[in-house]
C-alpha cells in the first residue's frame, strides 16, 4: 500500500518577501525535498486564485486583511491579494522540487475560498483529490507545508474525516499563528485523529 506525501502551498507568496508571508516558510523547502523519495507518491498543492477573488480584502470596499466577513457558506477571513493565477507569487518556491506525481490547484472559483486540499470552504465542493488517492490505493498521508494553522490544518482534518491515516510533520510546516490560531489548529487536528509528529 502506497503512502503519499502531500506538500501544501509552498509558494512564493507564503514565503518571506511574499504577499502573505509565513515566518520561516523558506526553511522547510530543503528538508521537504529531502524526504520526497521516501514516499510512494508525492502530491503538491497550489493556492490558485483569480484576480478579484472573494477572499481578498481588496474585493470588499472598506474591508482590511484579517477581517472576517459572512459568506453564503459561513465566516471567511479576508487576506491581502495572494497567489493570483499565473503570478510569480503563485509559483512554487524556486528551490522546491516539483517532480511530484500530481499538482492540485484550489481556490480557483471566485466566489469561494479553499483552504483544504479536499473540500472548498463550504465543506462540500470536492477538489477531486480524494478520488485520485482512492483510485491509486493510497490510504496513508503525510502532510507538510504552509500554513500549519490554515491550509495544512483544514487539509489534515478533512483527510482524517475521509478515512485516511494522516500524519502532519509539524517540523516541516510553518504557521501564520494569530490570536491563538496555531494552538487551536493543533487541537482540532488531534481531535480529528491526526498524528502530529
Ligand atoms: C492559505 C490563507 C489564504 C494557506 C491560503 O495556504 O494556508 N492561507 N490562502
Ligand atoms: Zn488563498
Amino acid at each position: 500500500m502506497s503512502h503519499a506525501l502531500i506538500v501544501i502551498d509552498v509558494q512564493n507568496d507564503f514565503c518571506p518577501g511574499g504577499a502573505l508571508a509565513v515566518a520561516g516558510g523558506n526553511e522547510i523547502v530543503a528538508p521537504i525535498n529531502a524526504i520526497m523519495d521516501d514516499f510512494g507518491a508525492v502530491i503538491l498543492t497550489q493556492d490558485w486564485h483569480p484576480a478579484g477573488h472573494s477572499s481578498f480584502a481588496s474585493s470588499h470596499p472598506g474591508k482590511s486583511p484579517l477581517e472576517l466577513i459572512e459568506m453564503p457558506y459561513g465566516p471567511q477571513m479576508l487576506w491581502a491579494d495572494h497567489c493570483v493565477q499565473g503570478s510569480e507569487g503563485a509559483a512554487f518556491h524556486p528551490d522546491l522540487r516539483t517532480d511530484g506525481d500530481l499538482i492540485i490547484r484550489k481556490g480557483f472559483r471566485s466566489a469561494i475560498d479553499s483552504y483544504s486540499a479536499f473540500f472548498e470552504n463550504d465543506h462540500s465542493t470536492p477538489t477531486g483529490l480524494k478520488g485520485y488517492l482512492e483510485s491509486r490505493g493510497i490510504r496513508q498521508l503525510t502532510l507538510v507545508g504552509l500554513a500549519t494553522d490554515f491550509c495544512v490544518h483544514y487539509s489534515a482534518v478533512d483527510a482524517a474525516q475521509q478515512g485516511f491515516e494522516v500524519t502532519v510533520r509539524t517540523d516541516l510546516c510553518r504557521a501564520i499563528d494569530m490570536g491563538g490560531s496555531l494552538a487551536a489548529a493543533e487541537q482540532a487536528m488531534r481531535d480529528a485523529g491526526v498524528t502530529l509528529a
